[in-house]
């Protein structure tokens, strides 16, 4: 039995890749620091995984961005705007590609990047492959051969990794017409084989090739193409292990097994139940990878399960064609425990980072290869932290428990239909007509994160700190009131996180000091740990909003996370269904929004950016998720009186096909970033007869461009072809916490500047 790992952070336990980038990126270092400084980086992970004991250590899982932009320039499809020419894609088109370019000069156009979207339903961003019809491939990068020899250069053998031709095609779009497999393929095989060969030539034994569009339904067809694919690539390669992951592969699962590689790779984690259909299923020639350490989540694994598992695989396999690996690559998780020295320590054993994993999935080996009892205390110290946390009073709280029991039975509405609210909202609110916001946050300045960090750090006293917030919020009220915005937000300067913030002062849920995972490129998040029970203890919001409240007449609006997003991106608990813990979050959520109501807040805004990337990778499992999201949505946001106006934010997805799902919350006014389809989602509400009010972003925030007021008149007037001004607010399309002032303060003026131009011919109409 091998001990292997599917993939390492890459970011640094101390943040050290996305420090190296930014530096370059701002000059402060060259080219050739930054590279260092990133095989500093990866000696550091392979030396580590090897000293541990790892049989199969990966390689090429490093990447300076994201490993499909890696595979983008590998396979030399770099999408025609970036005028490259060469043969070996070089640093800067790669980050061209990443990033865009600002324009330098006044005739210069600035580049976009390329689009980003989450990998399947993680919180990690990929560049997405853009392709033509016609796309031609050629061999543009030796990264994962360098990578390969880098390590073997240390002593170190390692398995390359590379996303599958199918999952890379598949998670390609094209701009200029339908892209069809079959022939793309044609195209694209032959430079995974060349690099197959080259890899073999190099001493290369095993390489992973990750297919976790397996997971997914797929077409007959596309089964029949993977068959033929692996047929051919197998020919030329190293010992092919073909990882699948984050799911079940229900009906895929006999092609995979049949498919001619070494090995298959199962999520058990997800999936435990699809492996006594692979034992029984397997051919004879087919060693199995299995999944067994939760690779997207941070507890200790209960090794004893696990062992069960990874035992029953043995009997019926024999040792040599089984592996032990996690569950997918580690990069979802932070990554070592020791960067935590101050967590609660009753918790702190109850937690495995990615380097903790590693030394589970050794452990598990030796029990198998060597006997229980040659590592009978590590199975016994883990025995006791899992017996522990399963006990523990700090997990369960039966109050909560009975109390979600209770609301379940309720339906969760608001008291009277919209347009009932909307009358008396207006009769309190009295806003003019296309009224003007903002989603919430405005700019987090170095002054404000310093600020932050020196009170974290106690070298800024409590006092200190919230005498210059409460400035922060003043400045902003005012400036808000000066340019003539409608409703105004105190701005979140308070806050790190949208979702930290929230974790940090609810009882239940952990937030960590280094524990970073990767969001895309060089950002990161810390999500906090969902250990227990989740309880509102005290309000959390109040004290901010009301200073800012009682510094305008203006109504103000309050901003809250919402029970999903908190969910999505926070570790959660693996000891419940994610319903059960999002109904507790969504009752949490409700104690704050009647908190706020108490204290005299007329408006309140309840982000959800990520209800729509928690839909499950499987169609049949939808419906179900749809009906707890929203279910937990509707309780945290339906415990308000009619007069109180309830609002909601969603970002970073495609709307058009939850539509139902959206006019099922019911709120009385939508924010929605639509940037690039914004007129077809508009025509989508129109068309379903959505009622409630909205508000479509008018101008990208993502962009530093301050847009001129000739295209946001024509964006507004566009949008009125559509939807009547009567049910329409003005925003942004998203919160202004990454852009500078010099942006904001011209983009917004802007903004309210239209409403007001439109606000006057719409009345005359209506
Ligand atoms: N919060 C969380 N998850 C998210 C987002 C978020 N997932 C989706 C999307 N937004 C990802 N986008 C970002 C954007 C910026 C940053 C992280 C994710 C970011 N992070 C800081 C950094 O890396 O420098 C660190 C954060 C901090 O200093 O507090 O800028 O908004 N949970
Ligand atoms: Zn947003």
């Amino acid at each position: 039995v091998l001990a292997t790992n599917l993939g390492y952070p890459r970011i640094g336990a101390q943040r050290q890749l996305k420090k190296a980038l930014e530096a370059f990126w701002s000059g402060k270092i060259t080219a050739t620091e930054l590279q260092s400084r990133a095989t500093e980086l990866r000696k550091q992970h392979w030396q580590l995984q090897h000293t541990l004991g790892l049989h199969h250590i990966p390689a090429n899982d490093f990447s300076l961005y994201d490993h499909i932009l890696d595979t983008i320039a590998l396979v030399g499809a770099i999408p025609e705007r970036y005028a490259w020419s060469g043969t070996m894609v070089d640093l800067s088109t790669y980050f061209m590609m990443a990033r865009g370019t600002k324009a330098v000069t006044a005739e210069d156009t600035a580049l976009p990047a390329m689009e980003m979207t989450k990998w399947f339903d993680t919180n990690y961003h990929y560049i997405v492959p853009e392709l033509t019809p016609d796309q031609r491939f050629s061999l543009s990068s030796t990264k994962p051969l360098d990578e390969f020899l880098e390590a073997k250069a240390l002593g170190i053998y390692t398995r390359p990794v590379l996303p599958g031709p199918l999952t890379f095609l598949l998670l390609s779009k094209s701009h200029t017409g339908t892209l069809h497999l079959p022939s793309l393929l044609e195209r694209l095989l032959p430079v995974y084989e060349e690099l197959l060969q080259q890899l073999a030539a190099a001493g290369v034994e095993w390489v992973q090739l990750d297919e976790p569009c397996l997971v997914l339904r797929l077409d007959d067809e596309v089964r029949k193409l993977y068959h033929a694919i692996y047929t051919r690539l197998s020919n030329f390669s190293p010992r092919i292990l073909l990882a699948t992951y984050f799911g079940h592969l229900h009906e895929n699962l006999q092609t995979a097994l049949n498919l001619p590689v070494a090995a298959l790779h199962l999520d058990l984690v997800r999936a435990p139940e699809q492996l006594q259909q692979a034992l029984t299923d397997i051919p004879s020639t087919l060693s199995l990878s299995l999944g067994l350490v939760d690779g997207r989540n941070i507890w200790r694994t209960d090794l004893d399960r696990a062992l069960q598992y990874a035992e029953r695989a043995v009997q019926a396999l024999g040792s040599d064609r089984v592996m032990l690996a996690p569950s997918c690559s580690l990069l979802h998780v932070p990554m070592d425990l020791e960067q935590e020295p101050d967590i609660d320590a009753e918790i702190r054993p109850w937690l495995a980072f990615a380097r903790q994993k590693v030394e589970e999935l050794v452990v598990l080996t030796r029990a198998l290869n060597e006997g229980r009892s040659a590592v009978e205390t590590e199975l016994a110290t883990s025995r006791e932290a899992i017996q522990q946390r399963r006990a523990s009073s700090r997990v369960s709280n039966p109050a909560v428990a009975r109390r979600v029991a209770t609301a379940l039975q309720q339906s969760a509405q608001r008291t009277s239909p919209f347009a009932v609210r909307k009358a008396k909202q207006q009769e309190r609110l009295q806003l003019p007509l296309l009224p003007t916001t903002t989603i919430g946050s405005f700019p987090q300045t170095s002054e404000v994160r310093a600020a932050r960090q020196a009170h974290k750090k106690g070298k800024l006293n409590t006092q200190d700190y919230e005498t210059f917030l409460r400035h922060q919020i003043e400045e902003t009220i005012r400036f808000q009131e000066d340019i003539g915005i409608d409703v105004l937000v105190h701005g979140e300067f308070e806050r790190t996180d949208m979702v930290e913030y929230f974790g940090e002062h609810l009882q239940g849920i952990l937030i960590t000091a280094n524990a970073w995972v990767q969001s895309y490129g060089s950002r990161c998040v810390r999500p906090p740990i969902i250990y227990g029970d989740v309880v509102h203890t005290s309000p959390i919001t109040v004290r901010w909003i009301t200073y800012a409240q009682a510094l305008t007449e203006k109504p103000l609006k309050a901003i809250l996370t919402g029970p999903v997003t908190m969910l999505q991106w926070s570790f959660v608990r693996d000891d419940q269904p994610r319903a059960e813990t999002c109904y507790q979050l969504a009752l949490a959520i409700r104690d704050e929004v009647q908190a706020l109501e108490e204290a005299g807040i007329q408006i309140i805004q309840i982000d959800e950016p990520a209800l729509r990337e928690g839909t499950p990778l499987r169609v049949e499992e939808r419906e179900r998720y749809f009906e707890w999201a929203i279910h937990s949505f509707r309780l945290a946001s339906t415990g308000v009186k009619d007069e109180t106006q309830i609002h909601s934010h969603m970002c970073y997805s495609e709307f058009n096909d939850i539509l139902d799902a959206i006019a099922s919350m019911d709120v009385d006014v939508l924010s929605i970033e639509a940037s690039r389809s914004q007129l077809e989602l508009l025509n989508a509400f129109a068309t379903c007869r959505y009622l409630n009010d909205i508000g479509p972003g008018i101008y990208d925030i993502h962009s530093p461009r301050v847009p001129e007021q000739k295209e946001l008149d024509e964006t507004l007037q566009a949008i009125l072809q559509v939807l009547p001004a009567h049910q329409l607010w003005v925003n942004p399309d998203c919160g202004l916490k990454t852009r500078r002032w010099e942006e904001v303060r011209p983009s917004l003026t802007r903004m309210v500047e239209a409403a007001r131009r439109f606000r006057h011919t719409s009345q005359q109409k209506e």
